[in-house]
């Protein structure tokens, strides 16, 4: 019996996967923006399941977010193997709502994808997603498309090809432009070469429900390039009732058996709409999978016949190989945070954060406030499903109302819900929530007083879709109260913030003291589960 892939199979934030085999081993690489420490590299054996094994750009020396704004930083990474290593190109946004848009690429090399990457190389930065080719002749060529205002208003679509020296690290002669357009805007490249031809793969008509995968053709790698007629080959622009919808920026991998598949990014939509009428995605983008086959005429389709993505597809022909599942709560008794942690734009310093002061317990000091861009005591981890719970055990005994301590459900610094225990100059320690929409704060709970012998606050959120309810309780037992009104989960998405929109949401715990009077926030575990099943 053939097995199945169940889609999205990087569920949550997941954005412009690039995926690779090396034997008998596949990995998937995924964007991560302002979120530290850089890139996710995913692992599987049968391409049905998929571990988290490392986030190579973990070091401040390769890469230092401190001031970056919401969804720039790290953009779609390109995975690629050569000869006994690995290569990893990315961009680093620094601005891009400008006309001048500031989008250097980078180049990291490693022996041991869970090992140390190397410091970057600094490549180019005309243009962003940058995707390494090795030809047969071992020469190496990026192509990316290029960002620049007057380009832009000429074409559409504009994407170029560039010599890479590996034995300079560096860019050798001048870029060549293989695409300029107005016919489809283009985006997210990839070359391959099959019989002859070299393919140019990649996404077109943006990130958004439009978006679609395209593919050219030419006999030269300068081109000229010829569309495929059957563009977009994927899309779900004309399906709005298809589970996956914004389906594009595509990548292909060949099996040890010869099967073909693509993996792309997606995204599953509340049905809440913003005022602009664009419905909400509070996941972010998501990766899946799709089987492709190609046509005697040496073009692409999807296996299904059709150009729309499944959420159910066949497996290919290898045996199972699943990893351990994770316990949903984290008791933090181990040596180290887990992989499924992210902090925001740098790493946690060691000495605001520690697992062996108090052993057993994840101590936060706090560090900068919720709008800082620089370096704040967080640490959240992305929502999968439309349908879960979070929660936290916390001691804090704050003595300013500049301090702050509890369970977040985050978007970006201008947008998140934070269930916090502070002090409130009349009323003593209390609980409170902080909501943030788009930098328009309110405090829908108010400040509830906590009783003195209550030590040790649980803190709780549950996500059904676009509501969120807050409950706490304060006797130690799982014996938990509502706090505050249903809030609007769906604030927390790609369409509603306004900043940035091309990440998705966290939950997660973070402490802050602009007393610097370093009290500390002791949380003994933090834990997230799917509520997947109707009334689970
Ligand atoms: C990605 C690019 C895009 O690099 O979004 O809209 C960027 N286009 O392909 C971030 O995911």
């Amino acid at each position: 019996m053939s097995h199945m892939i169940k889609n999205p199979v990087l569920r949550g934030f997941n954005p412009d996967p690039s995926i690779l085999r090396v034997g008998d081993d596949y990995y998937i690489a995924t964007s991560t923006f302002e979120w530290f420490p850089g890139v996710q590299i995913h692992h599987s054996r049968d391409l049905v399941n998929w571990e988290l094994i490392t986030r190579p750009l973990n070091r401040v020396s390769q890469l230092d977010l401190r001031g970056i704004g919401a969804s720039q930083g790290i953009w779609a990474p390109c995975l690629t193997y050569d000869n006994g290593t690995f290569y990893l190109i990315y961009t680093v946004v620094n601005s891009f709502y400008v006309k001048m848009y500031d989008t250097p690429n980078y180049l990291v090399t490693a022996t041991d994808i869970r090992g140390e990457w190397s410091e970057p190389v600094y490549l180019n930065s005309y243009g962003f997603d940058p995707s390494l080719f090795h030809d047969e002749d071992g020469r190496k060529y990026i192509v990316s498309m290029v960002t620049d205002h007057r380009v832009t208003k000429r074409y559409k679509g504009h994407l170029v090809i560039h010599e890479y020296s590996a034995e300079e690290q560096k860019m050798i002669g001048e870029p060549v432009t293989i695409y300029a357009s107005q016919d489809a805007y283009l985006e997210g490249p990839h070359i391959y070469k099959r019989g002859g031809y070299y393919y140019l793969f990649a996404a077109d008509t943006g990130t958004g429900e439009g978006h679609g995968q395209s593919m050219l053709r030419s006999r030269e790698l300068f081109g000229p390039y010829e569309a495929y007629q059957g563009n977009s080959l994927m899309t779900s622009r004309d399906n709005p009732d298809l589970p996956l919808q914004k389906a594009g920026h595509g990548d292909l991998v060949e099996t040890q058996n010869g099967e073909w598949y693509m993996v792309h990014l997606c995204g599953r939509p509340l049905e809440n709409r913003t005022e602009k009428g664009e419905r909400k995605y509070t996941l972010g983008r998501e990766t899946a999978l799709q089987k492709v086959e190609w046509t005697e005429d040496g073009w692409l389709r999807l296996a299904n016949g059709s150009v729309l993505p499944d959420t159910e597809v066949e497996a290919p022909d290898l045996p199972l190989h699943p990893f351990p599942v994770k316990p949903a709560r984290d008791d933090f008794d181990g040596a180290e945070l887990d992989i499924s942690f992210q902090s925001l734009r740098v790493p946690l310093d060691a000495t605001f954060y520690s697992l062996s002061e108090r052993p057993g317990y994840l101590r936060l000091y706090g560090r900068e406030g919720l709008g800082s861009k620089f370096r704040q005591s967080l640490i959240a981890r992305r929502w999968e499903e439309h349908r879960f719970t979070a929660a936290a055990a916390l001691e804090f005994e704050p003595s300013s109302f500049k301090q702050m301590a509890g369970q977040i459900l985050i978007y970006d610094t201008q947008n998140y819900y934070y269930l916090h225990v502070t002090h409130h100059e009349d009323l003593g320690r209390c609980i409170s929530i902080l909501s943030a929409v788009n930098n328009s704060y309110s405090e829908p709970a108010g400040y509830i007083p906590l009783p003195d012998n209550a030590k040790r606050i649980l803190l709780r959120a549950e996500v059904d879709y676009d509501k969120l309810q807050f409950s706490y309780s304060v006797d130690g037992e799982e014996e938990y109260e509502f706090i505050g009104p249903v809030l609007d989960a769906s604030t927390l998405s790609d369409e509603a913030c306004q900043e940035g929109w091309f990440t998705g949401s966290f939950a997660g715990i973070c402490c802050q003291d602009l007393t610097g009077f370093r009290q500390p926030a002791d949380f003994d575990y933090f834990e997230y589960y799917n509520r997947v099943q109707a009334g689970s």
